[in-house]
């Protein structure tokens, strides 16, 4: 038996009204301040400090320092970062406990050496490699990644879960 126009078009805005639901649950819910993006949420802290600090003030926040794992999440921390300041911002990688294995602040290893993406200038850290065991976005480098002095004071990027995400 077939349906009729009207019977047509309501089934169809029940259905649309149902995706619209889905999605608003699937959206990460961010607090005030911070950018949803993917499932996690993004804050931009423009105060300069040292990484450790930088470290514990996102964690104090509920989070960490922002994981850059994909060219995703890179084009969007740097859409962040790019009107903001000259300065450069620290993210959550670092060699800090062995030198030359960056780790992630979510704990996972960055194995640049068998070829997981990573955004360092030629893709590799450089020559100062012993002094510098903390990873920038660097402005001068159009985003691309410097290890950098941890001591270094710059602005950095948090990141935390959301509360809903489907
Ligand atoms: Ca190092
Ligand atoms: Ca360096």
């Amino acid at each position: 038996q077939a349906l009729t126009p009207e019977q047509i078009l309501h089934y169809s805005e029940s259905i649309v009204a149902k995706n619209v639901e889905t999605r608003a649950e699937a959206a990460p819910v961010c607090q005030p301040g911070w950018r949803p993006f993917g499932c996690k949420c993004y804050k931009l802290f423009p105060s300069p400090l040292r990484y450790d600090t930088a470290w514990t003030t996102c964690v104090r926040e509920e989070g960490r320092l922002v994981v850059v794992d994909s060219p995703a999440v890179q084009d969007f921390v740097w859409g962040l970062v790019v009107p903001s300041s000259d300065q450069d911002f620290w993210i959550g990688l670092n060699d800090t406990t062995n030198e030359s294995i960056w780790r992630f602040s979510n704990g996972y290893n960055l194995n640049y050496f068998i070829g997981q993406w990573n955004n360092f200038k030629n893709n590799f850290p450089d020559k100062e490699y012993k002094t510098d065991d903390c990873a920038e976005v660097k402005k001068i480098y159009a985003g691309k990644w410097n290890d950098a002095n941890c001591n270094k004071f710059n602005p950095f990027i948090c990141e935390r879960g959301p509360r809903v995400c489907g």
